[in-house]
């Protein structure tokens, strides 16, 4: 079913579809339940950002592999990675410089890392559905991270959702919690930064975090009949949908996201092209043909 992309990658896979606009990508550190650091952070921006320019896919599916060889454990992701997180951040450290951006002109900031923010900015405003697949652990900010996705697809025997941002003294004031109390409420929002309970994928779904509980064996397979189903419609009304229903929540930002597709598609029109031709005629725009639409 799967091709890969490209071999470049140390902490992630990517892969595209072979029959369908569809690709994957996924965490690649079973062992320490696909934990990001931040070599780990610039590749998956670099493959979900790829995608996004890729005018033959319209869904991603973000995943982890597994399980871990160690113990045969489970996971999407358990957020940043503890053990090179430093004093501002999380550190290039050891082999962790797969992405680092060699480019000499470029003054490196000293201070640490906390660019996965940006891969959800990412995800969120990139104009096709991004859909958590969480075979295992979602944690932290990897539970962040399903949150910020379109959709989130569980497995029903190792999905475990868990906010142990307060437990590590970190906390994800943004997209992690904010947009968790638009799915979930925000009195059950509360109570899982607060309380930092496990929760499983029915859990998950009940309480409008996760959009259905999958047998773990088949959950790849649905996924990818959902990324066929998506990618079946029309990408422009899908662009449309997933703008608007981020609008409400991002403020200005949302509205100029969504106002650019509307700027498109206004320049597809033949009044868009009457005002470009006159300009570059040098004449009066003539809008006297187009309607005054109600
Ligand atoms: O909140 C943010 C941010 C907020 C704003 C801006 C940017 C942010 C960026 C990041 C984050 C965060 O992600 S903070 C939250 C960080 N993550 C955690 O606190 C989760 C830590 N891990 C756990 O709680 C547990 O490991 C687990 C619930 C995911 C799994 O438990 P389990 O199944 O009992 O396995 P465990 O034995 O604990 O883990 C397996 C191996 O994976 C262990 O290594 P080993 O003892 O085999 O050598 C464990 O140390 C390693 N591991 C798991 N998670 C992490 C990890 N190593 C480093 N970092 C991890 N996050």
């Amino acid at each position: 079913r799967w091709e890969v992309v490209s071999t470049d990658f140390s902490d992630i896979t990517y892969h595209r579809a072979v029959d369908a606009p569809v690709v994957r990508i996924a965490f690649d550190r079973p062992e320490v339940r696909n934990a990001f650091r931040p070599g780990t952070v610039d590749e998956l921006h670099a493959a979900l950002d790829h995608a996004r320019k890729q005018a033959d896919i319209g869904c991603v599916l973000l995943t982890g592999n597994g399980p871990s060889e160690k113990d045969g454990g489970w996971a999407f992701c358990s957020g940043g990675d503890q053990s090179v997180r430093g004093g501002s951040g999380y550190e290039y450290r050891g082999d962790d410089e797969a992405a680092e951006d060699d480019d000499p002109t470029v003054k490196k900031a000293k201070a640490g890392r906390l660019h996965i923010l940006e891969v959800q900015r990412l995800i969120r405003f990139m104009p096709k559905p991004v859909i958590a697949v969480v075979p295992g652990w979602a944690v932290g900010g990897g539970h962040s991270l399903h949150v910020v996705c379109d959709m989130t697809l569980a497995s029903e025997e190792h999905a475990k959702f868990l906010q142990t941002d307060p437990d590590v003294a970190s906390f994800d004031g943004g997209f992690g919690s904010a947009y968790l109390a638009r799915q979930v409420g925000q009195k059950k929002a509360r109570e899982i930064f607060f309380r930092g309970k496990t929760y499983s994928a029915e859990e998950a779904v009940d309480m409008g975090m996760a959009n259905e509980s999958i047998p773990h064996a088949d959950l790849e397979d649905v996924a990818f009949e959902w990324a066929e189903e998506i990618t079946s419609k029309s990408p422009m009304a899908i662009r449309m949908l997933k703008f608007a229903f981020n609008a409400i929540d991002d403020g200005m930002v949302g509205q100029q996201v969504f106002a650019g597709e509307a700027t498109r598609l206004g320049y597809m029109t033949d009044e868009a092209a009457e005002g470009r031709d006159a300009f570059l005629e040098k004449r009066d725009p003539n809008f006297s043909e187009y309607p005054w639409h109600y």
